[in-house]
């Protein structure tokens, strides 16, 4: 069955669970325009979580997701939300979901995480998850090692459930391409940064559409956990602190506090705008159902 059909969405399109960004409201709009609307719960707790799924329920009949970034200290009481509010579909990102994985099935919730190797993503699809994000390191935000091009044909392979592909698709060309490489569906954050919907500072959306193809940048590899963003004097300062030998704490603490400095005050200097390598090719703000009806058209042109 195809990923759309299983999912009841139109476009075999899932949102990036950006975190900070995906509000409830935003992902009831992303759903409302037809593809699958996901809150990112990543920069949020429990409480503000379950606010944010009542707020999605009140403006969508569509199906909608929960994306819970794992790093997060309320990971834990965000999985129980998850079954208790009788999600769709949940996504996780930032590492290895498989103690929840029972009890979401059990729920009937369908489970996609997003996995960044080929090991992981046979673990979780023998432990009864739904299909797989295999994310390259193109993306936005943190990221793995292998780029979309080589992980998503290796995942393919090695697993029998959906492969969602994402990392670096803004567009029809790139649809078509995951497509090829076996994919069944394809998720996308920086695309979506730039439409009228998003509730990112005005700041933060006309950076994405100035930036070029070598505007991104990845800070964070000392600490283990690599971030993409917009290059900018906070990257160049992260770099520095890091070429000194900071402290992992030290690290993280500057890159969490400098993503609501971009999102909400757009402070494009010293926030930490997460985006990935395609901003080069987004070039306007537009409405999301704009966004997906010519990203679904420029495929049916090319395939
Ligand atoms: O999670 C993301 N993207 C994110 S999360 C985020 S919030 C954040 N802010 C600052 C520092 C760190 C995070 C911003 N963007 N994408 C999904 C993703 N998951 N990319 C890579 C992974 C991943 C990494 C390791 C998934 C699994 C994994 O497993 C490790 C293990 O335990 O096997």
């Amino acid at each position: 069955m195809k990923i759309n059909e299983l999912l009841g969405i139109e476009y075999p399109v899932f949102q990036g669970g950006m975190a900070n960004i995906a509000t409830g409201s935003f992902a009831a709009a992303v759903s409302n325009a037809g593809a699958l609307g996901i809150i990112g719960a990543g920069g949020m707790n429990a409480q503000t979580l379950r606010e944010e799924i009542r707020v999605c329920k009140e403006l969508t009949e569509k199906p909608f997701g929960v994306n819970i970034m794992l790093m997060n200290p309320e990971a834990e009481k965000m999985a129980k939300i998850v079954t208790e509010e009788q999600i769709c579909v949940v996504t996780t990102g930032a590492g290895n979901p498989g103690k929840y994985v029972e009890t979401w099935k059990k729920a009937g919730v369908k489970v996609f995480p997003v996995v960044s190797t080929v090991s992981l993503a046979r673990r979780l699809a023998a432990s009864g998850a739904d299909g797989v994000i295999a994310e390259g390191c193109e993306s936005g935000g943190h990221i793995g090692e292998l780029t979309t091009m080589a992980l998503v044909p290796q995942v393919c392979d090695a697993v029998d459930v959906p492969v969602i592909a994402a990392g670096g698709i803004a567009g029809g060309r790139q649809m078509a391409a995951a497509f090829i490489l076996g994919a069944s569906g394809v998720q996308v954050g920086t695309c979506l940064l730039a439409s009228v919907e998003c509730p990112i500072h005005q700041n933060y959306k006309e950076a994405i559409i100035k930036a070029g193809d070598n505007a991104t940048i990845v800070t964070g590899r000392s600490a283990g956990a690599p971030v993409r963003c917009l290059k900018n004097p906070m990257t160049r300062e992260y770099l520095r602190m890091e070429q000194r030998g900071a402290e992992k704490m030290e690290l993280e603490k500057f890159t969490l506090g400098s993503l609501r400095k971009a999102v909400v005050d757009g402070d494009v200097k010293y926030g930490s705008l997460m985006a990935g390598q395609v901003s080069g090719m987004v070039k306007e703000i537009r409405p999301l159902r704009q966004i997906f009806e010519e990203m679904v058209k420029e495929y049916e042109n090319v395939r």
